[in-house]
Order: C-alpha cells, then sequence, then structure tokens
C-alpha cells in the first residue's frame, strides 16, 4: 500500500452537531516529514465534541475528528528517521520538534514547527489535507485525525511505544490521562500533604486524581454535579466529594469554610468559565494555585477580582498536562506496563467505529468516562 492512495472508512464531520457519517475515504500517501498509520483504537474526548458542537474557534467543517488513539505505522514520506512501517505508535496532537523555540525553551511542553498546519486541517509540506472524498478534500483536526481507520500526522506528532502494550487501552495516553497525571505532576507540582480540589470529574478530573494521589495529598476533593461520578472516584484517590447543587452559598465558599481557609491545589476539569473563577477563589490566601484544564467555548472568558492574585493566588493552564509528547507517552505506556498507572478503569464502554454517534451520546448521558472504538 505505501505509496498508494488507501480507501478506508472514516467518520465525517459535515456540520456542527449534525450525525457523523461514516464514509469511504480517500488517505493520500504521506509526503516528506509525514507518517500513514493505521488507526486500529480510537477514544472520544470532551474536546472532539467541543469542536464536532461549533464553537471551537479553530474548528473547520468538513472534517475528521479525533485525537486519542493508537495504531500501527504503514508508511512513511521522505527523510522520516523515527519511525518505520510496523511501529506501534500512539498520534501526538502536542507535536515535540525538539529544534523550535519552544522544544528548545526547556520551559513548555508546547510546540511551536506544526502547530499553524495543525489548526487550520492541513499539512505543512504543501498546505493541503491528505484527505479526499471523490476529490473533495477533507480537514484534519490537531493535526490527529484519529475517527479514520487511516490518518496521516506529521512525523513530530507521532510517539513509538512499546509494540507489547495493548493498543485496545494505551491509546488513552494520546489525552485524557496524561493531561490529569501531568497537570498535578508538572504544571502544579503538587506536594505531599497538600490539599487538592478538583471541578469535574470526568475521566481528565479522575486522572487529576489519580496523580494528586500519587503525589502524596492529604486531601482530594472532588466537585461535581453529577453524583453518580462520586462511587466510581473512590477507585481514583478522591476522599471527599461535593455537589455544589446540595448548598445555597457559592462553591468557592463551600470548599473555603471545609478547609480552613482554602485548598493548596485547585484544577478545572470541565470547561466552565464560572467554575473556573471558583477554582481560583478557593485556593488558600498566599500561595493556593489553581490550574485550568478545562476548553471553554469562542467567546468565554475568565474574570476574577485582581485582588485573588495580589493576595497570592496564583492561576495557571496546561495543555497535554504539560508532558513532552514524543519524549514522554513511551515512558506513561512504560508507566502502564508496569502497573504503576491505571489506564483500563477509565475504559466504561467498547464500541465500534460505526457506533460513533452512540459513543458521543453516551459522552453525553454521564455514565460514561471513555468509550473506545475499534476501527
Ligand atoms: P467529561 O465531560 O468526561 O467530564 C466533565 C465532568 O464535569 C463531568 O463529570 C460533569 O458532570 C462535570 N461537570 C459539568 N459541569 C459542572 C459544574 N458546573 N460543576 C461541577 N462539575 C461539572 O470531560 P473530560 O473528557 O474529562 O474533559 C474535561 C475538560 O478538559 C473538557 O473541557 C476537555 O475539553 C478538556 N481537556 C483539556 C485538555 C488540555 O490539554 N488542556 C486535555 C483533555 C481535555
Ligand atoms: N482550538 C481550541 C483549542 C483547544 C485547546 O486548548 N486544546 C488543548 C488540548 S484539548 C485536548 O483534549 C491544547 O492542547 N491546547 C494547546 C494548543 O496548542 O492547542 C480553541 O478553543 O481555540
Ligand atoms: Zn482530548
Amino acid at each position: 500500500t505505501a505509496g498508494k492512495v488507501i480507501t478506508c472508512k472514516a467518520a465525517v464531520a459535515y456540520e456542527p452537531n449534525k450525525p457523523l457519517v461514516i464514509e469511504d475515504v480517500q488517505v493520500a500517501p504521506p509526503q516528506a516529514g509525514e507518517v500513514r498509520i493505521n488507526i486500529l483504537f480510537t477514544a472520544l474526548c470532551h474536546t472532539d465534541a467541543y469542536t464536532w458542537s461549533g464553537k471551537d474557534p479553530e474548528g473547520l467543517f468538513p472534517c475528521i475528528l479525533g485525537h486519542e488513539a493508537a495504531g500501527i505505522v504503514e508508511s512513511v514520506g521522505e527523510g522520516v528517521t523515527e519511525v518505520q512501517p510496523g511501529d506501534h505508535v500512539i498520534p501526538c496532537y502536542q507535536a515535540e520538534c525538539k529544534e523550535c523555540k519552544f522544544c528548545k525553551s526547556g520551559k513548555t511542553n508546547l510546540c511551536g514547527k506544526v502547530r499553524m498546519a495543525t489548526g487550520a486541517g492541513i499539512m505543512m509540506n504543501d498546505r493541503k489535507s491528505r484527505f479526499s472524498i471523490n476529490g473533495k478534500p477533507i480537514y484534519h483536526f490537531m493535526g490527529t485525525s484519529t475517527f479514520s481507520q487511516y490518518t496521516v500526522v506529521h512525523d513530530v506528532s507521532v510517539a513509538k511505544v512499546d509494540p507489547q502494550a495493548p493498543l485496545d487501552k494505551v491509546c488513552l495516553l494520546g489525552c485524557g490521562v496524561p493531561t490529569g497525571l501531568g497537570a498535578v505532576w508538572n504544571t502544579a507540582k503538587v506536594e505531599p500533604g497538600a490539599i487538592v480540589a478538583i471541578f469535574g470529574l470526568g475521566t481528565v478530573g479522575l486522572a487529576v486524581a489519580e496523580g494528586a494521589k500519587s503525589a502524596g495529598a492529604s486531601r482530594v476533593i472532588g466537585v461535581d454535579i453529577d453524583s453518580k461520578k462520586f462511587d466510581i472516584a473512590k477507585n481514583f484517590g478522591v476522599t471527599e466529594f461535593v455537589n455544589p447543587k446540595d448548598y445555597d452559598k457559592p462553591i468557592q465558599q463551600v470548599l473555603v469554610d471545609l478547609t480552613d481557609g482554602g485548598v493548596d491545589y485547585s484544577f478545572e476539569c470541565i470547561g466552565n468559565v464560572s467554575v473556573m473563577r471558583a477554582a481560583l477563589e478557593c485556593c488558600h490566601k498566599g500561595w493556593g494555585t489553581s490550574v485550568i484544564i478545562g476548553v471553554a467555548a469562542s467567546g468565554q472568558e475568565i474574570s476574577t477580582r485582581p485582588f485573588q492574585l495580589v493576595t497570592g493566588r496564583v492561576w495557571k493552564g496546561t495543555a497535554f498536562g504539560g508532558f513532552k509528547s514524543r519524549s514522554q507517552v513511551p515512558w506513561l505506556v512504560d508507566k502502564y506496563m508496569k502497573k504503576e498507572i491505571k489506564i483500563d478503569e477509565y475504559i466504561t464502554h467498547n464500541l465500534t467505529l460505526g457506533e460513533i454517534n452512540k459513543a458521543f451520546d453516551l459522552m453525553h448521558e454521564g455514565g460514561c468516562l471513555r468509550c473506545v472504538l475499534k476501527m
């Protein structure tokens, strides 16, 4: 198949919120610096639903969504040296070129090399898409487009992983689990004994809980409006639960009262700007740090009294948990293989690509953490 166009099944988003359509899609061969991957498993993340909703300023239609997946390299373009056909890989929406100003800074995991293309739904080389249907181009998404049996990505966006690792599990290391763990370990750097509050107990929030537990947090307070999340959250290290619906006072006040002045660290794992404010304001005066993980819609803005920052609270954000993707995703896979981090416990449903619309329905119903699709 190398060098030839591959026709395969993919879920195409034609318009915001209109059901995805399973189509025969033509996937062009990888050009210089590109890798064509046979995606075997993909999960759904809330961010896919966000872009599909039409609220993402970078959302383009028609496109092929999906960014949490695993597969096997089918072929590589000219000049690609770090992976070869047959390698087991995880596509990484956050690239790592190791050469750009960002990568060299040592201060961030963001990479500048292909970001413009991944935001524009095209490939760097010729500014075109590798996906088409009967000659009509279909946009890429986040540089990954994993809701397709075959996808083409930039070589700086591919992590080569242990071939023994089960791809139907480690696909989750493409987004949600590393994001939560890394927010604690890399961005907040939670220390033993700390009091932590987590707003939103989906996969990202539960991974924050797992990270906080492993960092030695003394209390991990889970906040969610869906009480069904509380039972499962106990298994991830959440020690106390608060449902904002059970209180008349603002949730930040509830948490300040529960913690003798506020938490040491809080994490917003929802994408709701008023919850982001509460997450900052429930932090302890003088040192409390709040990390924004949730992605908020176009036009939404955060606000608080500057006094909150003047008096020592710190507001931060994180993308992919601050992990350098190509360097650290293989390390996370190894940690899973050594049973040092959970993955299986986040997978509540398994379906096929053909059932993808049902998988999105499940995500909105609540009882679902991650649904893994077999391609
Ligand atoms: P999810 O939908 O599975 O989880 C969200 C949880 O928040 C649910 O349990 C829901 O009941 C709860 N919730 C909703 N409104 C609430 C409120 N007002 N108060 C308290 N709880 C509330 O989503 P997920 O896949 O875990 O992703 C969480 C967020 O993180 C999304 O916004 C996603 O786009 C974002 N995300 C960001 C990154 C990053 O790199 N920054 C990576 C992955 C996901
Ligand atoms: N296009 C969106 C950006 C959304 C966003 O912030 N994405 C996160 C990853 S979410 C994964 O589930 C991220 O990594 N951001 C850094 C980056 O470079 O995009 C918008 O709202 O504009
Ligand atoms: Zn995601």
